[in-house]
């Protein structure tokens, strides 16, 4: 037999052999070309973008009159990455919503696996969450922690429509499959205590004066940096970060590998992702996917929550950072930021857990 004849041979059979193989649910893993498992560095499937609070508040008050939350589940804006395809996320692992409730409302009570919580962005005294029974006042600037599968609803006794920014790890929970969802049997809990002073609660006035003292020689990237909770947090999952651009902040760009929502609690400024340039107000969210090359500045001083998956990619070993690879100017620009320690003692009043008999 000539080679040749050999080699068609061999080829002949190895194409029945792939026949076989992939019709038994097996992938030859040394033909794969096209569709490699791996490449060499995190590729951009989610876009960077902005949307702007006072176009969100327009469309939450035209919807106010249309939709209620005794119809609806909740009165929300989902953000959807505007990358082609998208079906749902914000970014990756997380979920961001503008959620309106009118005064007098209540946003019935439910609980789901994933883990939630929400920035306060405009509310009159009378606002507030019921979590597992504690009712939760809710001010400007809050950030109030639903941890997955405590019940909690919303209401609103105050006179003007109050907003807020809802972030979920539920784009995760679908990833990993463990979701459960249950609406509350008697439709609203009502609260059987109350109180500000919960490891739920992280109040602004006590972020900002953590924030003031803090030395601006020693700030990050985004300026001085505090983190909402230590390590024991109730919504394990997701990083929450205030970070504090003084004036005249002109940030240094870096990457990390984790996915970034910025929610804008003060002030204005620019940011600029990949090369593409982000002008925002008070309100907005900026979604930065992981691995972009970002910066942000400020004139006139601004103050952001850092909305992550940075603790899910640390704890599974898969975090890197450019800030921490290029850090040597004595600045110690990779150091984690301050903690801020949960209120309360850090016990939650009561938190049952997932239900494991089902
Ligand atoms: O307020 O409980 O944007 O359960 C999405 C799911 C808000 C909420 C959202 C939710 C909530």
């Amino acid at each position: 037999m000539t080679e040749y004849a050999n080699q068609t041979q061999f080829s002949a059979e190895l194409e029945n052999l792939h026949t076989e193989i992939v019709g038994r649910s097996y992938i030859p893993g040394w033909n794969r070309a096209g569709n490699p498992p791996m490449w060499a560095t995190p590729r951009l499937s989610f876009e960077a973008a902005l949307w702007r609070y006072v176009e969100a508040k327009q469309l939450l008050t035209q919807a106010g009159e249309l939709v209620s939350p005794e119809l609806a589940e909740r009165r929300n804006l989902i953000l959807q990455n505007p990358v082609p395809g998208n079906r749902y996320p914000t970014l990756r692992t997380q979920v961001i919503a503008y959620q309106m409730i009118m005064p007098g409302e209540r946003a019935r009570t439910h609980r789901h696996a994933p883990h939630a919580g929400r920035l306060i962005l405009d509310s009159d005294p009378g606002t507030y969450t019921v979590v597992d029974g504690l009712k939760v006042p809710m001010r400007t600037g809050d950030v109030v922690l639903t941890p997955g599968w405590t019940w909690h609803g919303h209401g609103h006794d105050g006179a003007e429509p109050a907003y807020w920014i809802d972030f979920l790890d539920i784009p995760l929970v679908q990833l990993l499959d463990p979701m459960f969802f249950e609406p509350y049997p008697d439709g609203f809990q009502e609260p059987v205590a109350e109180s500000r002073d919960t490891p739920l609660l992280f109040p602004y006035a006590r972020v900002s004066d953590a924030l003031d003292e803090l030395d601006p020689a020693r700030s990050g990237p985004l300026g001085r940096a505090i983190q909402l909770g230590d390590e024991h947090s109730p919504i394990p999952t997701t990083g929450l970060v205030m970070h504090r651009l003084d004036r005249h902040t002109a940030g240094q760009t870096f990457r990390t590998t984790a996915n970034y929502e910025y929610c804008v609690v003060e002030g204005a400024g620019t940011s600029w992702v990949n090369g593409t340039r982000f002008d925002w107000n008070r309100g907005d969210v900026i979604a930065v996917p992981g691995w972009s090359e970002q910066s942000h500045h400020s004139e006139s001083g601004a103050t952001l929550l850092a909305v992550s998956d940075e603790p899910v990619q640390r704890f599974c070993g898969y975090f890197r950072s450019s800030v921490d690879i290029e850090r040597g100017d004595g600045r110690h620009l990779g150091d984690r930021p301050a903690v801020l320690p949960p209120a309360g003692g850090g016990a939650l009043v009561s938190h049952p857990g997932p239900d494991s008999s089902r």
